[in-house]
């Protein structure tokens, strides 16, 4: 099994943050030594990762002085041409300090919701200087446990100026290719979040400003824990061409966010998302957004990056096979036999002979396709 090695035209990239993830949980302290940023983007680079994503607060921490903050940019930007990697994604957080405990852009005190604006702006501006043409906003502490306290509406109206205040300063600050994204999930840290899931979070982006310069990150993991297809979802984004990245995980569904060694627990529809990636040539990062076990120490945190690029490398290889799998193709040429015919028109639709006994007799032959899938997957095919 020699093959499955990482190259930078995979276009694999890991937030620093899942590195940078010691292993703490709300109910134990941490397992492993923490990193910095900057070591987390020197060692992916040697591993043939071609991009990392990061919040700001990452490489920069909060309460950096500007020295400081420029020193470690400039570092990040030297090691970038050194070792050979980019920076595609540059967040903000906006749910690690209390001050953040009941929202950031939904906060009910305008100064919380200027100061997640300022966290969002210093995202684009140090993204800017490293490169990075996307700001995904995660909002995690934009939801609630008391729906007493805050009118949902109010909520959404308050998301919806703050993308439109951070297009604003695109703009004026010149900042070309940049875009935002949203990345929904449906809960945690909030017992609900606002915008829970990419359909929720494209109505909205339908009633921005600037529509054009918003789209969706659509997580695996947060559809999941959300009981959805997450195929379904990124397959929306895509079609509309809303797909502005995908964070590749693993989930078992309906529970805490998981943030498992991607194909780890949900292969078949794993499967699904590389073949809808893959064959619509979509161009994105493949982002990986993911961390070790908490049993892992730091050696074995290399393994779970390992793993993550070589499931991917594998899934990606099935999809081919898939594709070329005459049995396979031969039923799906079945299957969707007559299946573009055009609409007659709505006048001589009305009077038309259907026969919905003889379309009902269709055979679909979906038992045999998926067996086949399956044991395509299970390496016997
Ligand atoms: C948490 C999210 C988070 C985002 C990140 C993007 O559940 O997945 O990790 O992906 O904040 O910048
Ligand atoms: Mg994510």
């Amino acid at each position: 099994m020699g093959g499955y090695q990482p190259q930078k035209n995979d276009r694999f990239t890991f937030g620093l943050w899942t590195i940078m993830n010691t292993g703490r949980d709300p109910f134990g302290e941490p397992t492993r030594e923490p990193m910095t940023g900057l070591e987390v983007i020197t060692e992916l680079a040697r591993r043939n990762v071609w991009a990392y994503e990061m919040h700001a607060e990452d490489l920069v921490p909060e309460g950096s002085s500007a020295l400081d903050r420029d020193r470690i940019v400039n570092e990040a930007k030297k090691r970038m041409a050194d070792e050979d990697i980019a920076c595609v994604n540059c967040g903000a957080n906006v749910f690690g300090h209390p001050a953040f405990k009941d929202g950031a852009l939904t906060s009910h005190d305008p100064k919380v919701r200027q100061l997640a604006l300022q966290r969002y702006m210093n995202a684009l501006d140090i993204g800017h200087e490293v490169g990075s043409t996307l700001c995904d906003l995660w909002w995690g502490r934009d939801g609630a446990e008391v729906d007493a306290a805050r009118n949902p509406m109010e909520a959404i109206k308050r998301l919806r100026e703050g993308l439109n205040y951070l297009q604003r300063y695109i703009d004026e600050q010149g900042y070309q290719g940049c875009r935002l994204a949203i990345e929904p999930k449906p809960n945690e840290p909030r017992g609900d979040t606002y915008l829970p899931t990419g359909g929720h979070a494209l109505a909205l982006i339908a009633t921005l400003d600037k529509p054009e310069n918003c789209g969706v990150v659509i997580e695996l993991a947060h559809a999941r824990m959300a009981g959805l297809n997450a195929g379904h979802e990124v397959a929306q984004a895509l079609e509309c061409g809303k797909l502005f990245g995908c964070h590749l995980n693993a989930q078992k569904p309906l529970r805490f966010d998981q943030d498992l060694r991607f194909g780890a627990e949900d292969l078949k529809e794993s499967f699904f998302v590389v073949k809808l990636i893959e064959d619509a040539g979509w161009s994105g990062a493949r982002s990986f957004d993911a961390h070790a076990y908490r049993t892992a120490d730091r050696a074995e945190v290399w393994d779970f990056v390992a793993g993550c690029m070589r499931t991917y490398l594998i899934l990606r290889e099935k999809v081919a096979r898939f594709n070329a799998d005459a049995e396979i193709q031969g039923l799906l040429e079945e299957i969707n036999s007559g299946s573009d015919e055009a609409l007659p028109p709505p006048a001589e639709l009305s009077s038309m002979m259907l026969d919905p006994d003889a379309l009902a007799r269709r055979r679909l032959h979906h038992e045999r396709l998926d067996q086949l899938t399956q044991e395509l997957l299970l390496g016997v095919r």
